[in-house]
């Protein structure tokens, strides 16, 4: 393990200067509520201890300098002014300059100024565990932390500051929700957090004491801004608030399932039944026939535009059962019933896998492997398509998964912290 006098050591070698903040952001699991932050659903993540580690100074050579302690990654660098405005095909700094961005931009187009940073990793990346955002987060608070003096959330709120990083995520051309970023800024150690959106708010919980979360990495991988999965899960579901818009007759220019469905006054159980009236799936014509050319066109962005065929009623289905599922997760969290618990996370992977369609049979079979040796409930965690899952035991059960691959047991950790040296 890299020790923070190692990394210190490693940054003045490097930059001959000395390092004047360290920022140390961790990632997270969610435990329930996948794919739903983008329809402004309430989520139910945990930050984990893996993180990321950012040693920062200001420069005087006029330059942005990005390293990474890991020699994978190779060092960036660019004068100032530096007019990054996103990227297609994001590559691992480009990570850094959406958070960088998000602050030069909050501080009103705040005068560019050198810097150097040097990155250290430990959350595995493109496997569901948020290491994406953890970059974000990292690099938006040592941009705040070089530029104002004391704390810089005497600058800015925490929730401020975390809906500042999910606006800036998407600059690498995911339609992100804001799940990844709360969690991983609003987090307080040894508590789980149901997190809601529009305004962002978080709430403590306690987990359960004989609850177990064991963190199990499928050995795939997807790198999110590389594939369009993600994005066509969001503009299907844009295409079905369109059609439960001119359906219940409701007009709102929302495409957030959980603005339509506050404003169709319909409960859970009332608009799954909707739902199962909705097509199965449509061509871009049938949809413009169904809705019509302007408001499809609504949906869309610049990079979603060449999408040709939607999914309708099944990903509609998981979005509203999963929002659900939250609901009664936290329930059966406060009432301690870690059976219950783990009912719903089964019935949350069966939804991903076969309705989100965002499961891969590595997830399903890790999944099985731990419910076979008597774990209550697991699933995948993130995005999905690889990655990792998120198992429940009950902690007497523990020893019963000993032998199963496993990466860490997870206890909820501490959000996004920074030490001035
Ligand atoms: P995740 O679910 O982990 O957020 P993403 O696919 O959204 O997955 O983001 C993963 C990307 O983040 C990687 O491809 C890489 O560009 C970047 N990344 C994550 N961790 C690191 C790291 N330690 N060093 C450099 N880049 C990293
Ligand atoms: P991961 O796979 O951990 O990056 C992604 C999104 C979340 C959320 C989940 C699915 C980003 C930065 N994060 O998480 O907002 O939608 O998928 O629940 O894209």
């Amino acid at each position: 393990m890299t020790s923070n006098e190692e990394l210190h050591d490693h940054f003045v070698k490097l930059y001959g200067i000395e390092p004047e903040v360290r920022i140390t952001c961790p990632g997270r699991v969610n435990l329930i509520g996948e794919h739903i932050d983008y329809h402004d659903y309430g989520v139910f993540p945990m930050a984990i201890d893996a993180s990321t580690v950012i040693l920062a100074a200001k420069n005087s050579t006029q330059n942005i300098v990005f390293s990474n302690f890991d020699p994978k990654y190779d060092s960036w660098e660019s004068p100032i002014p530096c007019g990054w405005n996103g990227s297609s095909s994001p590559k691992w700094f480009d990570y850094l300059l959406c958070g960088w961005k998000g602050i030069l931009d909050f501080q009103g187009n705040h005068e560019q100024f050198g810097i150097s940073f040097l990155l250290f990793g430990t959350i595995p990346p493109s496997s569901g565990l948020s290491s994406s955002s953890s970059l974000v987060c990292a690099s938006a608070l040592s941009t705040l932390a070089l530029i104002v003096d004391g704390d810089p959330f005497e600058h800015i709120s925490r929730e401020n500051f975390a809906h500042l990083c999910a606006k800036s995520e998407p600059l690498i051309g995911t339609l992100s929700g804001g799940m990844d970023q709360a969690a991983e800024v609003l987090a307080s150690e040894g508590t789980a957090l149901r997190i809601d959106f529009n305004p962002l708010r978080s709430k403590n919980i306690q987990l359960p004491d004989d609850a177990v979360f064991v963190v199990v990495h499928s050995n795939t991988e997807l790198n999110k801004g590389a594939t369009s999965h993600y994005n066509e899960r969001v503009i299907e579901g844009r295409i079905v608030s369109q059609l439960l818009k001119k359906r219940l007759s409701i007009n709102s220019p929302s495409f957030r399932l959980k603005d339509i469905q506050k404003l169709s006054g319909k409960s859970f159980e009332e608009i799954l039944e909707i739902v199962e009236t909705l097509p199965e799936e449509a061509t871009k014509d049938q949809v413009i026939e169904l809705i019509g050319d302007d408001k499809l066109e609504e949906c869309l962005t610049e990079n979603t535009r060449k999408f040709t065929e939607f999914k309708l009623r099944p990903r509609a289905r998981h979005v509203f059962s999963e929002a659900h599922r939250v609901e009664l997760f936290e329930k059966a969290c406060e009432e301690k019933n870690i059976r219950e618990m783990g009912r719903l996370m089964n019935e949350s992977h069966r939804s991903c896998a076969l309705d989100y369609e965002c499961s891969c049979r590595e997830l399903d079979e890790i999944c099985s492997l731990y419910l076979k040796n008597g774990a209550l409930g697991a699933r995948l965690t993130g995005a999905g398509w690889g990655g990792c899952a998120v198992v429940l035991m009950a902690a007497d059960d523990v020893e019963k998964v000993a032998d199963l691959p496993s990466l860490f047991v997870s206890k909820p950790a501490q959000g996004i912290r920074v030490h001035r040296f």
